[in-house]
């Protein structure tokens, strides 16, 4: 099952893969982050997409097409803020990656990027962020046969390191 996740470092922008994960808000309508980024390398194409969805509310995701980015599709997930630890942010948090399976799923595809939701600017504690996300992707790993591959694209070496740990390697 290993070899089926993989941890690196690296710009989610730059990942080629069937989805990758955005770190969205709940307006869609791009932001700071890797939100900001993937909208810049996707163009504008890409919120004039997400401009027809609606809100999102915390927990939930919402998918889109990829446009100029080498992914073919975004899957916008909106992560808690971080409030302290107990008004829910763990399960919202978890919500996020099983929501982002869920609709993978529904559009049949096999390989996906995840970037550490909520562990930027939203500010929930890495060290806490990463066994949730690890353990609703080794889940979904066990649970769906068909995806091939999921990837975790961490940016700085700092937060690699926590993941890895993490993960046990
Ligand atoms: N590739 C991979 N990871 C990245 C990249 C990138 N290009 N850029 C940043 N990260 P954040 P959040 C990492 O703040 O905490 C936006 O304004 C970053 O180092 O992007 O969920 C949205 O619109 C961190 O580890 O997302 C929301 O308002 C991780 O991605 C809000 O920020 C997530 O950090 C969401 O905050």
């Amino acid at each position: 099952m290993t070899e089926r996740l993989r941890l690196i470092q690296g710009d989610i922008t730059h990942v080629t893969a069937d989805a990758i994960v955005n770190a969205a808000n709940s307006s869609l309508g791009g932001g700071g982050g890797v939100d900001g980024a993937i909208h810049r390398a996707a163009g504008k194409e890409l919120l004039a997409e997400c401009l027809t969805l609606g809100r999102c509310p915390t927990g939930q995701a919402r998918i889109t097409r990829g446009y100029r980015l080498p992914a073919a599709h975004v899957i916008h997930a909106v992560g808690p803020v971080w409030q302290g630890g107990k008004h829910n942010e763990d399960a919202l948090l978890a919500s996020c990656y099983r929501n982002a399976f869920a609709l993978m799923e529904k559009h049949g595809l096999r390989t996906v990027a995840f970037p550490s939701i909520s562990t930027g600017i939203y500010g929930f504690p890495i060290e806490r962020a990463a066994p949730i996300a690890l353990r609703e992707i080794r889940a979904a790993l066990e649970q769906r046969p068909e995806l091939e591959q999921v990837t975790v694209v961490l940016f700085s070496e700092k937060d690699l390191k926590v993941y890895q740990q993490a993960l046990g390697v």
